[in-house]
């Protein structure tokens, strides 16, 4: 193999795996939307929260922790995704939340089985 073409070579390799990266990344589940939203202020203690997320994802798999502004975690239903639509998780709130901002970690597993986690914020007036 003369050394052009192993250059040549390489360069295909390098941008066919670039490429699979991307696709990869592309494919997992990113949280597009949540209610409430982040940063947001609601004036009305939300019943249950609910994340769209950019893939499908697998309920038995996924979460949150909601944490009080003090830190303390609080017990929230089990989640489910939407009837309708598996790229929405909905989480019960078994009890009103009270004044105060709220912090939202959560984790997923998306249908083709990448995991995914990140937070937001909102505050409840
Ligand atoms: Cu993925």
């Amino acid at each position: 193999m003369s050394m052009n073409t192993f250059t040549r070579l390489s360069a295909a390799v390098a941008l066919m795996a670039g490429l699979a990266i991307t696709q990869q990344a592309q494919a997992h589940a990113h949280l597009e939307q949540a209610q409430p939203a982040d940063q947001s202020v609601v004036q009305a203690p939300p019943r249950q929260l609910s994340l769209s997320f950019s893939e499908g994802v697998e309920p038995a798999f996924s979460g949150i922790v909601l944490t009080d502004a003090a830190g303390k975690s609080l017990t929230t239903g089990k989640p489910a995704v939407a009837a309708a639509d598996n790229k929405q998780l909905l989480i019960p709130l078994s009890a009103p939340l009270t004044t105060g901002k709220y912090r939202v970690e959560w984790h997923v597993v998306s249908v083709d089985g990448h995991k995914t986690k990140g937070q937001y914020a909102f505050t409840v007036k």
